[in-house]
């Protein structure tokens, strides 16, 4: 299996494999798909030492939370994987640990998410709950630290202690729903996910709130490929760097933007921001989208160095004749460092007129494109902050 269009390095993933599982870099596609294929034993076909999680009391020696096998792995830099078998798991998930670890959820259509098994549930909201901070409320942590996921406040958030290492260098998630059920509509912030420094990928994943979905922190790398984002509320916010492929973005209503962005000024030229490409932007209903015509807008700036590009993208009706907006009426926050734009999107959200009136979405041309239209080109090295840091990408998946 060998691939290098994509700014990566060339690696020979088979071979790996000779040298025992339990070292490997990565699960080829076909050993992925026979470890979460159902089986009577159901870690035949896993690497050696794979956990196994469950909520069937036939399965005594399981682990029964996702957490617990989580806890259960060493501090180190190994790679360790967990296959989840079916149910609802009702937990927070914290990873804090720097080596590769795959959560792997059964599924006979590991190749899409429709099929998916296993559903983790959390329900708490800032202001809610308790919860003084976002972090607290999240389904799903990646973060090495408590202080490097906190969101803070203010232009620059919190400030993230400058000696903060980098946590997990290649966590990814398989067909896996991460959901927030705090209440059935915007009601504070109300995270499925949240990860920062670290380098995450999500495959046939579903995340599903209302408001503040999916977090992306600081110097937080992520890739999701045939995933499901649903929210009503900024529902795809941070300051780190998300690509989107092949996706869906499900609007359950309009409030704020679909993004919402911070970015930061570094010593380097940084493409932190959100890039959603080959996706969609849709209602997530025909009930819902009644109410929506028009009415929701693809993004706003959470400071004025927002970043994001919706790109070859289909929107649909929905969508604000604008595209985006400002941040709000009395704190506008754009400025010629504001980047909300969008390059080749269609559907009827695509509306040419309004974009130019409303002033604020910058429509990108092909060189203008060009300087984020793959991967390898937006996600940094931690410190360095050069970009081509994709060795932890499954192309495949
Ligand atoms: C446990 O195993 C028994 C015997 O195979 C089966 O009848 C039962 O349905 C299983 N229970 C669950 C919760 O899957
Ligand atoms: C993990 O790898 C990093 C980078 O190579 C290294 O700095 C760190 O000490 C390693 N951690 C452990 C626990 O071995
Ligand atoms: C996971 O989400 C997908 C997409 O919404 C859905 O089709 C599937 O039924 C969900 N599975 C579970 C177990 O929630
Ligand atoms: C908040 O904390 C208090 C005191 O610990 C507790 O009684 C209450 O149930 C908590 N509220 C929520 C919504 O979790
Ligand atoms: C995650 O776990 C770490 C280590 O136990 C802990 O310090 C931190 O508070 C947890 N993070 C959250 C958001 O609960
Ligand atoms: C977390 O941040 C707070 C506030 O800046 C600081 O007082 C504390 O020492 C930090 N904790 C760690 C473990 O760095
Ligand atoms: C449509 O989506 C809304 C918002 O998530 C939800 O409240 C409602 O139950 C959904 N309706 C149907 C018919 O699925
Ligand atoms: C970034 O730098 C510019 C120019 O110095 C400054 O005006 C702006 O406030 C800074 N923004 C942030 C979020 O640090
Ligand atoms: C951005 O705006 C500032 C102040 O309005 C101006 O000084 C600067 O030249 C502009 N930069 C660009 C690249 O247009
Ligand atoms: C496109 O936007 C313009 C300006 O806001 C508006 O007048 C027009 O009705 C919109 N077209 C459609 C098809 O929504
Ligand atoms: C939503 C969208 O644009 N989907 C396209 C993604 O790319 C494939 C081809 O690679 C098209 O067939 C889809 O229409």
């Amino acid at each position: 299996m060998l691939f290098s269009d994509r700014l990566g390095s060339c690696v020979l993933i088979t071979s790996l494999f000779t040298f025992g599982l339990a070292h490997a870099k990565a699960l080829t596609t076909e050993q992925r798909i026979a470890c979460q294929f159902p089986t009577p034993n159901p870690l035949s076909g896993c690497p050696q030492n794979t956990l196994l999680v469950s909520s069937n009391a036939n399965f005594s020696t399981a682990f029964k939370s996702v957490q617990s096998a989580v806890l259960s792995l060493p501090q180190d830099n190994s790679t360790r994987y967990i296959l989840v078998l079916p149910g609802q798991y009702n937990e927070q998930i914290n990873v804090t640990r720097s080596g590769p670890l795959y959560l792997l959820g059964q599924t006979s259509g590991p190749a899409s998410l429709s099929g998916n098994t296993v559903e983790v549930t959390w329900h708490a909201a800032t202001g809610g709950t308790n919860a003084t901070d976002n972090a607290y409320t999240s389904t799903l942590t990646i973060a090495p630290t408590l202080n490097s996921s906190l969101t803070g406040s203010g232009p620059t958030g919190f400030p993230i202690p400058p000696d903060t290492p980098f946590g997990n260098t290649d966590f990814r998630a398989y067909n896996l729903n991460f959901t927030n059920d705090w209440l059935p509509y915007s009601a504070g912030p109300s995270l499925a996910l949240s990860t920062s420094y670290a380098n995450t990928g999500f495959y046939h994943c579903a995340f599903q709130s209302y408001q503040d979905t999916v977090y992306i922190g600081k110097l937080a790398n992520a890739y999701m490929r045939d995933c499901e984002v649903a929210g009503q509320t900024d529902f795809l916010y941070g300051f780190g760097t998300l690509w989107i492929e092949k996706s869906a973005l499900k609007m359950r209503g309009c409030g704020g933007g679909v993004t919402a962005w911070k970015g930061s000024n570094t010593s380097y030229t940084n493409h932190f921001g959100v890039y959603v490409r080959n996706s969609s932007v849709v209602a997530a209903n025909e009930t819902v989208k009644a109410g929506m015509r028009g009415r929701c807008a693809l993004g706003r700036p959470w400071n004025s160095l927002h970043r994001s590009v919706f790109a070859d993208s289909f929107l649909d009706e929905s969508v604000a004749a604008t595209g985006y907006i400002e941040w709000s009426a009395a704190e506008p926050r754009v400025d010629n460092s504001t980047l909300m734009a969008e390059y080749r999107t269609f559907g009827p959200g695509w509306n040419e007129t309004g974009r130019v009136e409303g002033k604020v979405t910058r429509v990108l041309d092909e060189r203008q494109w060009s300087a984020y239209s793959m991967p390898g080109k937006v996600f940094h090295f931690f410190k360095s902050g050069r970009t081509g840091n994709v060795g932890w990408v499954d192309w495949e998946a």
